[in-house]
């Protein structure tokens, strides 16, 4: 054995052993427990930055620790390979994107082995191949053929500057999620995918996974949107039109003094017409129209309405209630019209102040101490309460109210409760090159048809114009565009637009479970077997995107009867973002540390120590060069340690143990018993390092304190904390392991087991009594004399209770039993 230890002399050696010797190879096996250990594929953009290698070196921990329990552990790793920055480098370096970005797999995959991460490299995925995207449009098909892909018209969001739409989650704040500009509406023909069918249950199901963060699920659930209210109409004389609404607070009807309608509202080209400001009316309206939806909701944006001249009719009161048209009130949400509440709405106060509408208080509290005079009013009272001024439903709560009124109005045929959601249908259309084709042709005679399932995949043509402006790349391929229809023979077009990326990561979970399936996606009872996803790690911006879609995936599969699970991923796990001094890494602030620098310096071993040590995994996580250092240094500590025991091993003595080291093996299954606990189902991989630390110092300091060591004692500490730090650290373990003439792999031995008899301390529980009567309990030293034991037994302040005050007459003590008191 090196004296001293050379990261570099080892790492490599033992990656190309654990290749050759396929260690982290794993079969599909019924007879075994398995797991499924997951970390989010990466984008190939070239070169792996620090957050991946925390997001794997985590993974790495998990899929090591329960392959050592003796799971049958699925660990795979692949690369979400479609998508712009490919594309964009074509534009500018004239790269072709699949050159582009196989060089760049190439070159990441090298830093991952260099991390020696315990990967399955047999199974990898790569969106962008055939064989991968050949299933990702079998699946679209499936999806067709179930009524849940379908085109429409449609206002859509565009972004300029990326040159394709964006889904409703892609938009961030108004701006896109890619490039931070700002985006529009445009009206395109585009493909959906009807997630909206399936809104209900991606709601109830976030009860079921019991292990997400909560800040996860609480995200999904204000994105799915779920609202329970009540849809009803306001008859319109004038055009003799029925005019619905949507609202959440019914039990406020009698206060409605005014309607609203979105400017979009199919009903407002009549309602306007012919007036004598109609022509000011519809440059509002226009000018309504390009407002961003953010800036029509936002609280900050002044609301802004003008008067159609048009009244609809009150259901119960018969008044004529005027019908605006104001920014505020979106289209495509309820039925694109409101009812103005203006004393319990904020937005519906404010807007009534502005325009001088009529204000009515409807809802009054228990004490009848709201304000009932519109210009005393200083706020709106939104809460629920006691109704009045409301005809016959005065006196009824608002819950009771909203019950009555609903029945009410669906007694008139008027109405009825409604559950609306915030979710919208998924836009997958993307006016794209680098992603999967559409695999639909569309002819003449015969429409919209899908590509047949023996012609898949539809290839993406090579012969192509990057950046030829507002048609999709695709378009520029004359062979690719043309073709025959599959029904009649006659001549078709192909569909020219490529799908969402997010698409290709929804399910690229199962193609690993069975990723050499060239007959299948994938094989039912295969993935049936690796299914859920045991454990998924990734970054929290992924909250939303990636893990709706995924779980919208699963759900429609399983209804498709491809699989049994209904949710993707059983545990996630968010990690935080590596900074230094305090802001996130990034080229930008020019802050980056390197990972192959690291591994270069320090090795691999070291990388992930510090990085596993440094921050709880849930926390952000600061660099810091101490840190790296200090990791290394420990590592240099497990080095020499480890020689010296090992040689005391050959050479100890093998009687009975000292006291000393009765002691120095307790500290040992004490850690073996924290670092499994902490690692079984948590991850507390920071504090099971520390106590491995502890460890380590306990046997430097005994073996300066201590000469003649028990032989078998120093054999089982250096092979339990090979196998304890083995997981964090996989080659430096390898390497010691293997020089201490252990058997095999360390990374196929067994997780160790903490023995109770060793965790058993030299202290007994000891009874104090006072005249007979038990008074307290101690636990002292088993070796305590009498004159301690009393001493402790007076000092108790349960005992004193009964002593103070007294005349102590006598005092028995029988060692590690009782001590009896006799006072009088
Ligand atoms: C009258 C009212 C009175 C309302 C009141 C609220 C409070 P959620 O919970 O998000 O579903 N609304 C309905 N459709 C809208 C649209 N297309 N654009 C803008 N606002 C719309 O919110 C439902 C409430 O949002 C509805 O209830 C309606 O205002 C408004 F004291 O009706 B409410
Ligand atoms: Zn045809």
């Amino acid at each position: 054995m090196n004296e001293k230890y050379v990261a570099q002399d080892i790492e490599k050696k033992w990656q190309d052993y654990w290749s050759d010797h396929k260690t982290c190879k794993t079969e599909y096996d019924e007879s075994k427990e398995k797991y499924y250990v997951l970390e989010m594929f990466p984008y190939p953009s070239g070169n792996l930055h620090m957050g991946h290698v925390r997001n794997y070196s985590i993974g790495d921990v998990v899929a090591r620790f329960k392959k050592m329990k003796g799971f049958n552990v699925l660990h795979p790793m692949g690369w979400d390979s479609f998508g712009m920055p490919a594309e964009n480098a074509a534009i500018k370096h004239g790269i072709a994107p699949k050159t582009w970005t196989l060089d760049n797999i190439e070159n990441m995959k090298k830093q991952q082995k260099a991390l020696g991460l315990s990967y399955d490299w047999d199974r990898e995925v790569a969106t962008c191949k055939e064989d991968y995207y050949k299933w990702t449009q079998w699946l679209f098909q499936q999806f067709y053929k179930k009524g849940l892909a379908y085109k429409k018209e449609a206002k859509v969001n565009w972004c300029d500057d990326c040159h394709t739409v964006l889904a409703n989650e892609q938009v961030i704040d108004g701006l896109c999620w890619r490039c931070d500009n700002p985006v529009h509406k445009k009206d395109l023909s585009q493909w959906f995918l009807k997630i909206t069918d399936y809104a209900d249950r991606l709601l109830q199901d976030l009860d079921t996974l019991d292990n997400w963060p909560s800040r996860v699920k609480a995200m999904q659930k204000n994105w799915i949107g779920r609202s329970e209210g009540t849809e009803f109409q306001f008859s319109i004389p004038e055009i003799n039109k029925q005019m619905s609404v949507y609202t959440t607070r019914v039990d406020t009807i009698y206060g409605v003094s005014y309607i609203v309608l979105a400017p979009e509202h199919p009903y407002v080209e009549e309602l306007i017409a012919n007036r004598s400001n109609e022509s000011e009316l519809k440059a509002f309206i226009e000018r309504m129209r390009n407002m961003s939806d953010i800036d029509r909701t936002s609280t900050d944006v002044e609301k802004e309405g003008m008067f159609t001249g048009a009244y609809a009719k009150h259901p119960f009161t018969g008044q004529d209630i005027p019908i605006w048209i104001a920014n505020y009130v979106l289209v495509d949400y309820g039925t694109g019209a409101v009812m103005g509440s203006p004393a319990h709405d904020e937005r519906d106060f404010i807007f009534a102040k502005k325009y001088n509408l009529p204000i009515q208080v409807v809802i009054q509290n228990q004490e009848g101490t709201v304000e009932t005079d519109p210009n005393k009013m200083t706020a709106v009272n939104h809460e629920d309460g006691i109704l009045v001024n409301s005809g016959e439903f005065n006196g009824l709560t608002s819950e009771e109210a909203r019950k009555a009124i609903t029945n009410r109005l669906e007694e008139m045929h008027i109405g009825e409760g409604k559950v609306n959601f915030r979710l919208r249908d998924w836009l997958i259309s993307r006016q794209r090159y680098w992603g999967v084709p559409i695999p639909v042709v569309y002819c003449e005679h015969c429409g919209e048809q899908l590509v047949p399932e023996e012609e898949l995949p539809v290839l993406l043509p090579e012969d192509v114009k990057f950046g030829a402006g507002t048609t999709s790349p695709l378009a520029t391929s004359e062979h690719f565009s043309h073709c025959t229809c599959p029904k009649c023979g006659g001549p078709a077009r192909r569909e020219l637009d490529t799908m969402d990326t997010f698409i290709d990561s929804s399910w690229y979970f199962l193609r690993y479970t069975d990723a050499r399936n060239d007959k299948e996606a994938f094989n039912k009872k295969i993935a049936d077997y690796w299914m859920n996803v045991d454990q998924y790690i990734g970054g929290i911006e992924h909250a939303i995107l990636h893990l709706l879609y995924s779980r919208f995936f699963v759900k429609v599969l399983h209804d498709l009867g491809l699989i049994e699970a209904n949710e993707p991923f059983k545990g996630l796990l968010t990690q935080g973002m590596v900074l230094k001094e305090g802001s996130k890494m990034s080229k930008s602030k020019g802050n980056v540390v390197s990972p192959e620098e690291i591994i270069n310096t320090y090795g691999a071993d070291t990388a992930r120590l510090f990085i596993l040590f440094a921050a709880p995994v849930d926390r952000d996580l600061d660099w810091s060069d101490k840190g790296v250092e200090g990791s290394y240094r420990f590592l240099g500590r497990v080095w020499r340690i480890v020689d010296t025991y090992y040689q005391i091993a050959q050479q100890g003595n093998d009687g009975d143990l000292t006291k000393e080291e009765v002691a120095l093996r307790r500290e040992l299954h004490r850690t073996i018993k924290k670092v499994t606990e902490d690692l079984d189902g948590r991850f507390n991989f920071n504090t099971a390092i520390s106590t491995i630390m502890e460890l380590v110092n306990a046997m430097y300091q005994y073996k300066d304190t201590v000469k003649n060591m028990n032989g078998g004692l120093a054999n089982e500490l250096v092979k339990n904390l090979l196998l304890l730090l083995a997981p964090f650290t996989p080659h430096i373990t390898e390497e010691l392991w293997h020089s201490a003439g252990f058997d095999g792999s360390i990374h196929e031995a067994e997780w160790p087991m903490y023995e109770d008899n060793a965790l058993v301390v030299d202290e007994v529980e000891i009874a104090i009594q006072v005249n007979g009567k038990v008074r307290d309990k101690l636990t002292v030293p088993v070796n305590a004399n009498k004159e301690e034991l009393e001493a402790l037994a007076f000092a108790s302040s349960r005992v004193k209770e009964f002593t103070e005050g007294k005349t102590v007459v006598k005092c028995i003590v029988i060692p590690a039993k009782i001590v009896n008191i006799v006072v009088k």
